[in-house]
């Protein structure tokens, strides 16, 4: 029987299973280690050969770690609430249970296909009862603490999904998962006080292992600004208007102030007869979205309110417009416009003519009159600021402003709080009953879960009621502190609930009395290594960095922070190929000739793409794993290049891997597939064989620490060169090889580990350590090979010195890129000169 990995691989999987091998518990003399993947949404199209990717690394990690003598935690378990078992539902009447159960299965069995070390006995699913009842338990740790309110907001509606969206849903006007559009409307809904942890949740990046990009992201996401607020007194009346300012500096050359349309004090200023004027603009400006709003080169609008404000710092009266460039969202939802410094309120002040005045000093033949000058410079027509820079200016205006009591330094962030309702049916329903008098009670902890209730139909109803109005029963109840009748809300969470603790969960699944076990939580949080898709950067990322900050800030959890170190993996594309009219053809049908790519007879155009099925691309793990092997798929994921890389998947390559996978197999058993007893010594390895040995381990470790596996395989695939050629393999080289192996291609490892007497997992046998020493050894020792074709130099190969003949040409054609080279063309005759080079001579 030679290497068969549909044989030995579910023999080890099912040995792994049946006696725990990765059964995590607390152990307070181990040093722990938690390993998270992104836990995956289980979508009715199966694993991706994306999902894979990380999974691996993780994977590779763990079972380096347990070698390492860590204790590893390493779950996995499904973010199972979503929009498309919900849609499913509506069209099929199947409740989306039963849809997300069946998708659950299939997704857990072809993980458990790819040998995942996880702790299965940790499995979670965001839907069960038991998760949905501690996250609604939190939820109300969120409303006692005045961390959840209800408000009448301005919503992102969708009508497409009879939905509202958070912002962070919302992209250029549009939904992102479905590119509806999204338009403004006011709404009654639960919001989450996020904006409470703007500074913590932007100080306490600074400590995190995390991408730079990400935090970039994350940091710009929160959008801090440091400036000031100053109150303009309005002429006639004892209202003040409050505007946020980042140019504290340029107050003398403020020239008007300008109200959101949405400002409450819009109504109250304006002059009986700018009246119609201002109330037929506020009216137009609400229809638009808030996209159109902020669409930058829109020609500017607005109206005259009639009303003046008056300069603090110089008494000027300054006239007050509204106009829609101005939000309410942000700041104080006013501003003071300094057109000679500011290019919005410049291209305001030209179309209605209002003065522009220059305060600082631009660049030579700069005319602020033509164009705004942001940059520095000297101040000017300033008074007392006159001659100082901007940042002393700055300075110098917050101080007299805060003397004089008319305004103060201010940090205002762009952090909106977060939009929590859903109206929806697959989520978890929001935990309040509603008194007819307009207050609201919560549910009692013992009632909770609070399972959304059986309907029939599941759509939203008309006008975007929530489907769970339609449970007229369900709705209808007694609110618990009154005994009076009461109404249940109407909405549940969004999909993001489940994913801002579930890492908690993962320490204590089953756990009746507390959402987790604070000794538990002590032990295995923080989350050591956290790998996902770069997609999460700052949704989830930044919800769940709230949820358990307030957590930690309620003292029940241990760490300010979840996630310690994070890393993006990349996306993996796919071949496509289509004809001049766009139409898509599968990649089976195609046919390749010098370099082009036909089918029924038409030429095609081959691009490097995201998977989908219109574009016939996908690659199913279940395929690869049946034709390859799990081993095969691991390190074809590891070596396909660096994790974080977007990369094409190229099913063709894997036959390389598995080649090398063969190799290996042959380094233990013989032609007959017996463990071959004759190449083994006992002997020590020599000095030249032990440096590359020496070499390999500690390359792997670091570059398994730096999460560098394409690197890690090439390795282990130079070692097996070297190996292959030998008459006597020494078994210490050997099965160190195999322990670097093992958390890259476990089956395989586990097999040869038995068939060396082994009796225990390998699992759990200690990680080579590097023998230093040798290492220096081995440089001095390796030489080059260059590997001619014709005579001219194509590759160069590194190999043990003094190599001859058969052992020669073996080393040099188990070479990855000498084998490629060689596939495309017919080798006449193979000259291997001793201690030298090899040249083929070649026809093609
Ligand atoms: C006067 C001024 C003079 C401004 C100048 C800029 C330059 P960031 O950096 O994004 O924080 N602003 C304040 N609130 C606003 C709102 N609700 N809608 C639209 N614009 C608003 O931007 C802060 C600046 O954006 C503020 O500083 C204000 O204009 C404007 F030479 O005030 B500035």
């Amino acid at each position: 029987m030679p290497y068969a990995p549909e044989q030995i691989e579910p023999k080890w999987q099912d040995f792994w299973a049946r006696n725990d091998i990765f059964r995590a518990e607390v152990d307070q003399t181990k040093q722990k280690y938690y390993v998270l993947d992104m836990f995956p949404y289980p979508s009715g199209a199966g694993l991706h050969v994306g999902h894979p990717l990380g999974y691996t690394a993780t994977d590779i990690v763990s079972r380096y770690k347990r070698m390492k003598g860590f204790n590893v935690l390493h779950p996995m378990g499904w973010d199972s609430f979503g929009l498309p078992a919900e849609r499913y539902a509506m069209r099929t009447g199947i409740h989306p249970a039963i849809t997300t159960k069946e998708n659950t299965d299939t997704f857990r069995a072809q993980i458990q296909r790819l040998g995942f070390s996880y702790d299965w006995s940790r499995e979670l699913a965001t839907t069960s009862p038991d998760f949905v009842r501690w996250t609604q338990w939190i939820f109300l740790k969120l409303v006692e603490n005045n961390l959840a309110y209800q408000a009448e907001v301005a919503v992102n509606w969708c009508p497409a999904q009879s939905t509202v969206l958070s912002n962070e849903e919302v992209k250029d006007g549009k939904y992102i998962e479905t590119g509806d559009p999204v338009e403004r409307r006011l709404m009654r809904q639960w919001m989450l006080k996020i904006t409470a942890y703007a500074e913590k949740l932007l100080d306490d990046l600074d400590d995190l292992d995390w991408p730079d990009g990400i935090k970039a992201m994350q940091r710009n996401w929160i959008g801090q600004s440091h400036g000031a607020e100053i109150s303009f007194a309005i002429e006639g009346s004892d209202a003040q208007v409050k505007v946020f300012t980042t140019r504290p500096d340029t107050l003398f050359g403020a020239t008007y102030c300008v109200l959101a349309p949405e400002h409450p004090l819009v109504d109250a200023i304006t002059r009986p007869e700018q009246r119609e004027a201002v109330q037929t603009y506020v009216s137009e400006t609400a229809k638009l979205s808030s996209f159109e709003r902020s669409e930058l080169n829109r020609d500017k609008t607005g109206a005259f309110t009639g009303a003046y404000a008056i300069n603090p710092v110089n008494g000027a009266k300054t006239p007050i417009w509204v106009a829609d460039y101005v939000t309410m969202d942000y700041g104080t939802g006013a501003v003071m416009a300094v057109p000679a410094h500011d290019t919005r309120d410049h291209e305001f002040a030209r179309k209605f003519e209002l003065p522009i005045i220059e305060v600082v000093t631009p660049e030579e033949g700069h005319d602020v009159q033509a164009e705004a000058w942001t940059g520095d410079g000297t101040l000017v027509n300033s008074s007392f600021l006159d001659g100082l820079d901007v940042d002393a200016a700055k300075a110098q205006v917050i101080e007299w402003l805060e003397t004089e009591k008319a305004g103060q330094a201010k940090v205002t962030y762009r952090l909106r709080d977060w939009l929590f309702s859903r109206q929806r049916y697959w989520g978890e329903p929001i935990p309040i009953i509603h008194g007819e008098d307009g207050s609201y009670s919560t549910v009692p902890d013992q009632d909770l879960p609070l399972l959304p209730p059986k309907l029939e139909e599941y759509g939203p109803g008309p006008d975007g009621a929530p489907p769970l109005a339609r449970a007229t029963d369900w709705v209808q109840t007694t609110d618990p502190t009154t005994g009076k009748p009461g109404r249940r809300d109407l909405n549940t969470m969004p999909q993001w609930a489940g994913s801002c603790w579930y890492y908690l969960r993962f320490i204590d699944p089953n756990n009746d009395l507390a959402f987790v076990d604070t000794e538990k939580e002590r032990y295995w949080m923080p989350v050591d290594l956290y790998v996902g898709g770069a997609e999460h950067a700052v949704l989830h990322l930044l919800y769940a960095r709230f949820w358990h900050k307030v957590l930690y800030d309620l003292g029940l959890v241990s760490t300010a922070e979840p996630f310690q170190k994070l890393f993006n993996q990349g996306m993996i594309l796919a071949h496509s190929y289509r004809d001049a009219q766009g139409r898509f053809y599968e990649p089976e049908k195609v046919e390749e000739s010098s370099g082009k790519f036909y089918a029924d007879g038409k030429e095609l155009v081959q691009k490097i793409e995201k998977m989908s099925k219109s574009r016939f691309n996908v690659v199913n793990p279940d395929d690869v794993v049946r034709e390859f092997g799990a081993d095969s798929v691991r390190l074809y994921a590891m070596f396909m290049g660096p994790l974080e890389a977007t990369k094409p998947w190229d099913t063709a390559s894997i036959a390389g891997v598995r080649r090398f996978l063969n190799r290996v197999w042959r380094l233990v058993h013989d032609d007959d597939d017996n463990v071959d007893m004759a190449r083994l010594t006992d002997e020590a390895p020599d000095a030249a064989l032990n440096g590359q040995l020496q070499k390999m381990i500690a390359a792997v470790t670091s570059d398994i620490e730096e999460l560098r596996f394409n690197t890690c395989v090439a390795r282990l695939m130079e070692m097996t060169n070297t190996l292959t050629p030998m008459s006597r393999r020494p078994r210490f080289v050997i099965e160190q090889f195999i322990l670097v192996l093992a958390p890259f291609a476990p089956h395989m490892a586990e097999e040869l580990w038995g068939a060396l007497g082994h009796e225990t997992s390998i699992a759990y046998a200690p990680w080579p350590s590097v023998a230093e020493d040798a290492l220096d050894a081995a440089d001095a020792e390796l030489k080059e090979y260059p590997i001619q074709i014709n005579g001219k130099i194509r590759a160069r190969v590194m190999a043990a010195p003094n190599l001859a003949g058969e052992d020669l040409l073996n080393v040099v054609k188990s070479d990855e890129k000498v084998a490629a080279l060689l596939d495309q063309v017919t080798v006449l005759r193979e000259i291997p000169i001793r201690d030298k080079l090899v040249n083929f001579v070649v026809k093609g």
